[in-house]
C-alpha cells in the first residue's frame, strides 16, 4: 500500500496543496491502492510535499511520482494523445505548476484576510509560545520565495492579466473535449484539475473564480472531473 504524504481535505479541496491533489489523482487513475498521511517536512527528501512511501522507498515530487507509477506499475497516463496535443498539454501542466500555482499562493499568503482564513491554520499544532515566531519565520520564507519567483513583483492588475491569459489558454485546450485525454482522463487531467480547482476555490477572497467563470468550458470540466474522482465530496 502506497502512503501519500500531504495534509488533509480542507477549504473544499481534497488537500490544500494542488501538488498533493495531482498526485492523489494519478494514484486513482493508476488504480494503485493508497492511504494518506500528514507529511513531516523534515522527512521530505526535497523539503516539499507531496512525497510517497512505496515499499520502504520514499519518492518526492508529483512529476517524479508520476514517472515512478509509470515505471513500477505500468500506469499509462499518456491518453494516447497525438504528439502535438501531448506537447501542448505537458506545457499546460507546467504552466499550472510553475505559474498559476504562484498566483494562487500569492492570493492565499499575500492577502491578510486569506492568510487568516487559510494558511494560519497550518500552525495550529505548533506550541503556543513559539507559534508567533514560527508563523513569522515561515511567512518570511514564503514572501522570499514569491519574490524570487517574481510573482509578487507584479501588481494586482498585472497578475489579473496573466490569469486571464492562463484561463483562456486552458479553456482553448479543453474546448470540445471532455477531458485532456479526450473521452477519458489522462495524466494531464490530474494536473489541470488540481490547479484549476485550487485557484477557483471560492473559499478565499480572489478574482480568480469570476475570471475562470468567463469560460464555461472550465466550470464544466471541473464538474466532470469532480464527479469522476470525488463523487462523494
Ligand atoms: N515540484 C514539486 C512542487 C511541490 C511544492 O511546491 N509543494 C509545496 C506545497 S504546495 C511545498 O511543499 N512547499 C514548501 C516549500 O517550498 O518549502 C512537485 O511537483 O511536487
Amino acid at each position: 500500500m502506497i502512503t501519500l504524504y500531504g495534509a488533509e481535505p480542507m477549504w473544499g479541496l481534497s488537500d490544500p496543496s494542488p501538488f498533493v491533489v495531482k498526485t492523489e489523482l494519478l494514484l486513482k487513475m493508476a488504480g494503485v491502492p493508497y492511504q494518506r498521511r500528514w507529511a513531516n517536512f523534515s522527512k521530505a527528501p526535497k523539503g516539499k510535499i507531496p512525497y510517497i512511501e512505496d515499499d520502504g522507498q520514499i519518492i518526492p515530487d508529483s512529476t517524479l511520482i508520476r514517472f515512478h507509477l509509470e515505471k513500477k506499475y505500468g500506469a499509462d497516463f499518456s491518453g494516447n494523445l497525438p504528439s502535438f496535443e501531448a506537447g501542448a498539454f505537458w506545457a499546460a501542466e507546467k504552466m499550472c505548476e510553475d505559474h498559476l500555482y504562484w498566483i494562487n499562493l500569492m492570493d492565499r499568503w499575500g492577502n491578510p484576510v486569506n492568510f487568516e482564513r487559510g494558511p494560519r491554520h497550518f500552525f495550529a499544532k505548533a506550541p503556543a509560545l513559539m507559534r508567533p515566531l514560527i508563523v513569522a519565520m515561515v511567512k518570511r520564507q514564503v514572501t522570499r520565495n514569491m519574490h524570487g519567483h517574481g510573482v509578487s513583483r507584479y501588481s494586482a492588475d498585472e497578475r489579473r492579466l496573466l490569469l486571464e491569459r492562463a484561463f483562456a489558454a486552458l479553456a482553448a485546450l479543453l474546448e470540445g473535449r471532455d477531458f485532456a485525454g479526450g473521452d477519458k482522463p489522462c495524466g494531464a487531467d490530474a494536473t489541470l484539475y488540481a490547479f484549476l480547482a485550487s485557484i477557483t476555490s471560492t473559499y478565499f477572497e480572489s478574482e480568480a473564480p469570476a475570471l475562470a467563470a468567463r469560460h464555461p468550458v472550465l466550470g464544466a470540466y471541473l464538474s466532470r472531473m469532480k464527479a469522476r474522482f470525488y463523487p462523494d465530496a
